[in-house]
């Protein structure tokens, strides 16, 4: 992680090399975009074709087909974004005692992230525990805010150029807000990540409020943390802090998330162990860089669902798990790592039967086998 600030230096250098050999059809990352889909298709007629036969459970019927957001009619954009709205709304279930903080369902989901961080990153909870979180979230918004859809995804490859240039960035109604206002003569926002020294971000693009679209200062507010960096409220990183939604839109760290870094990540990894290091790897894989992307409350390790975008863009982490499964026969429930980040402190080895659990108000605990199928248990649910 010490080495964020020299590969930023040198990422502009490699972007132009990669630029270079554009224009002869060969495009990398057009070869790249297209192999990814083709990986897609394979995995869609897997998931197809086992659930054909079914005659209860998750069958071709009742399956949610989560969208990329540019694939969304506006209606459909519409009606998700006034389901997070009503979510926000709704007051919290978390006792003071737990979340002195939360005051709405949605802060519920920020809380339990927050509460769990620690045992859910870097480690053999990660992919299952973001997994039934997502499901819970899209349920919620569902069942307690009649949303009728499915959980969108953000298929930030699409934009790694320049993430303000993304459809689910673009501040018109349709989006989920843009930029934060540029706010010149910032200091770097030093990040205390759990394990390892701490991460100064250098100031990007925005750092403000969110300037338009849905999410700006009048429609939104924020509750609970920081809890990774400061300034924090005065009850601390789990208690009241009203603020705006900020967002500091970075292409620099966008630049990691090109179609050839994932089409590397499902062609190669072998074994979960490596599929769970690629997409964590310094600096940061496209899992950490999905974050850095977005900047100031996504880069909290614990409160980053307090942006709206981050449900999107860990569905799209989400789809490259899910794809990955179903590439090769016994992906789906293969276990990997421990249950504290990076292992520290040491713990052991996480099992089929080792308990996720969700920080006591939005689920129950659950073990590993029942979290990591899309198609099993209460999931339900392809990308598309
Ligand atoms: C991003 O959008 C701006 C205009 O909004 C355009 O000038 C620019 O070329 C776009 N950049 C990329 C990489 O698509
Ligand atoms: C993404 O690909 C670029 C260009 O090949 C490379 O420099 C960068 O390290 C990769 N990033 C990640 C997170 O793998
Ligand atoms: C997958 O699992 C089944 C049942 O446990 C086993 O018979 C088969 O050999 C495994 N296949 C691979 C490729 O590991
Ligand atoms: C934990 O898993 C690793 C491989 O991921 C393995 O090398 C190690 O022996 C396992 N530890 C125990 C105690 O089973
Ligand atoms: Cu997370």
């Amino acid at each position: 992680m010490k080495l964020l600030p020299l590969l930023a230096h040198f990422l502009p250098l490699v972007d132009a090399l990669a630029t270079r050999g554009q224009g002869g059809g060969q495009d990398p990352e057009a070869v790249a975009a297209r192999r990814i889909l083709t990986l897609q298709s394979q995995y869609q007629k897997k998931i197809l074709d086992t659930i054909k036969p079914r005659k209860a459970g998750c069958t071709t019927s009742t399956i949610l087909r989560r969208k990329e957001w540019g694939a969304l009619t506006k209606k459909e954009r519409l009606n998700y974004i006034d389901a997070v709205y009503c979510l926000a709304s709704k007051p919290a279930k978390s006792p003071a005692s737990l979340l002195p903080g939360a005051r709405s369902l949605f802060d519920d989901y920020v809380g339990s992230h927050a509460l769990r961080s620690i045992y859910v990153h870097a480690d053999g909870n990660f992919l299952g525990f973001h997994r039934r979180f997502l499901h819970l979230y899209e349920k919620a918004l569902r069942e307690e805010c009649g949303y009728k859809g499915a959980q969108p995804y953000w298929d930030w490859t699409q934009s790694y150029q320049d993430p303000r240039n993304a459809s689910v960035l673009d501040g018109s109604p349709w989006s989920l807000g843009s930029n934060g206002v540029f706010i010149p003569n910032r200091g770097p926002t030093i990040v205390n990540v759990p394990v390892g020294d701490p991460i100064p971000f250098a100031p990007a693009t925005g750092g403000g409020c969110v300037a338009s679209g849905p999410f700006t200062p009048d429609k939104w507010q924020i509750h609970l943390g920081p809890v990774s960096y400061a300034p924090q409220g005065p009850q601390g990183g789990y208690g009241y802090n009203p603020r705006c939604l900020s967002r500091d839109l970075s292409p620099i760290f966008s630049k990691n998330l090109r179609p050839t870094n994932v089409s590397k990540l499902l062609d190669g990894a072998a074994d979960l162990g490596a599929f769970n290091l690629e997409l964590d790897a310094a600096p940061g894989g496209v899992h950490g860089n999905g974050h850095f992307q977005m900047g100031t409350v996504a880069l909290d390790v614990y409160t980053s669902p307090n942006d709206p975008i981050f449900w999107l863009h860990h569905a799209q982490v989400d789809r490259l798990w899910a794809i990955w499964q179903n590439l090769a026969p016994n992906r789906t429930y293969q276990v990997w790592g421990t249950g504290t980040n990076f292992n520290s402190p040491p713990s052991p080895n996480v099992t089929l039967d080792s308990l996720i659990d969700f920080g006591g108000v939005i689920s129950a605990p659950k073990p590993i086998r029942e979290v990591v199928s899309t198609i099993d248990d209460v999931h339900c649910f392809i990308y598309e």
